[in-house]
């Protein structure tokens, strides 16, 4: 299943009149809407490929249909994505879910669609079958050395298929911790931890990043042995210059103030990526932006503020990518959700008055600090990201040409209704 071209170019065209009105009002009002624009367009979000199906959860998983049965399909999938928005130019594989037969048959599939290889995820979270060691205590952190071997080998074997697709990055994230107190030695546990991660580093190719993913609970529930930034920081600088922390949106203590984690890591040169989603809970993995849009639009924000200070690129210079589950949408239409929301919210800190918001700081005017914030993030920005989509040559409105286009149904009749994607 395509969307061609032609098919984008009527949906635009009989879009078109409304979208003119909409985006000249808001243009008005910007004094650099060309630059802005430009920034919307370069501006791209890695899909993972293990949210192309429908997540579950521990209790249960209901299938759509029409879910990608290979890692080519899955490519397939985030061609469609990029074809109706043009701002999701990558994909982010999981090892062992998504091991690529012939990996520049692979490659040259993914560039046909537009698409690059994002980070490289392991997996040491799972028993895989045949698998020699398991790793129901740990990886990285395990007491025995075998097993320790065993996740380091695997990390290396990632960092090896990332290299034959043009991947230049590898997300390390460890679902190593305790379930109870007593249970194991927090030092001896960061020890191996952090001898393992070097290890893995010395193996990364010279242009290369190693990200550091942490998480402060799940699977384990007592500790986490790379439980929170603090930790996640002392493990990317004593390994180096090509490791940083990768923050994703889930991953937190109830009411953490990601933005003031986001701004510090940024300072320090120590922010690699993100993984976007939103929650109410825990790592509910939800839509981006679909639970506490202002705290995204504060981050944003951060990322903005921190990226500029730093003449950081704000396309090239961080990880972008989604991580998230879909129990009730269609994998597909959820994606586009959070695509759309990140632009909207990406769009939203460009447009922030900085002179005025670094005045109001020093004169220590909160009242007129939080204006500012809140009158931006009030302002519309759909039509100025959906200009930055048409002159792409993306679709005006992604979501509703996708339901216009039955692609559900296509990707049904093509795939069958009981398929499930690999992935959590
Ligand atoms: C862990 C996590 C991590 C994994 C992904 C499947 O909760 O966020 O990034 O790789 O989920
Ligand atoms: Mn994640
Ligand atoms: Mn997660």
């Amino acid at each position: 299943m395509q969307i061609e071209k032609y098919k984008i170019d009527e949906h635009n065209q009989s879009m078109l009149k409304e979208h003119r009105r909409r985006f000249d009002f808001i243009a008005a009002g910007v004094s650099d809407a060309e630059a802005i624009l430009k920034k919307l367009i370069d501006f791209q979000v890695a899909i993972p490929s293990w949210a192309l199906g429908t997540g579950g959860t521990r209790f249960g998983r209901f299938s759509g249909g029409g879910e990608p049965r290979s890692l080519e399909e899955k490519i397939e999938d985030v061609g469609l994505l990029h074809a109706l928005n043009r701002s999701s130019g990558a994909i982010s594989l999981h090892i062992p879910w998504d091991i690529p037969g012939n990996p520049a048959a692979i490659k040259a599939l993914a560039a046909q669609f537009g698409l690059r290889f994002d980070a490289m995820n392991s997996n040491t979270f799972q028993d895989q079958p045949g698998q020699q060691y398991t790793y129901k205590y740990g990886s990285l952190q395990n007491v025995k050395k075998e097993v320790r071997r065993q996740a380091i080998d695997h990390n290396i074997e990632v960092i090896n298929y990332g290299k034959q697709l043009g991947s230049d990055s590898l997300t390390v994230w460890l679902s190593d911790g305790s379930c109870f107190p007593g249970q194991l030695n927090f030092r001896q546990a960061f020890q191996h931890t952090l001898e393992g991660l070097q290890e893995i580093y010395a193996a990364l190719p010279g242009n290369w990043k190693m990200f550091v993913e942490y998480k402060a609970f799940e699977p384990n529930f007592y500790s986490m042995t790379v439980g929170d930034w603090g930790q996640s920081l002392l493990y990317a600088s004593k390994l180096g210059p090509k490791a940083y922390t990768l923050v994703d949106l889930g991953h937190h203590l109830p009411n953490a103030n990601i933005e003031q984690i986001v701004a510090l890591l940024l300072m320090e040169g120590k922010l690699g990526g993100f993984h976007f989603n939103d929650s109410k809970y825990g790592d509910d993995d939800l839509t981006v932006g679909s639970i506490k849009p202002y705290q995204l639009f504060l981050i944003f924000n951060e990322l903005v503020e921190g990226m500029d200070a730093r003449g950081m690129d704000h396309a090239r210079d961080l990880g972008w990518m989604i991580d998230a589950s879909h129990n009730v949408k269609d994998p597909l239409e959820d994606l586009l959700q959070s695509v759309e929301a990140i632009m909207l919210t990406y769009a939203q800190a460009l447009l922030i008055d900085r002179k005025k918001l670094v005045a109001t700081q020093l004169a220590n005017d909160a009242v007129a600090a939080q204006e500012i914030l809140q009158n931006t993030f009030r302002t519309d920005t759909r039509a100025l990201v959906a200009e930055a989509r048409l002159r792409a040559g993306a679709a005006l409105d992604p979501l509703a040409l996708y339901r216009n286009e039955r692609v559900r149904e296509h990707l049904v009749k093509e795939r069958g209704a009981g398929t499930v994607a690999t992935g959590l």
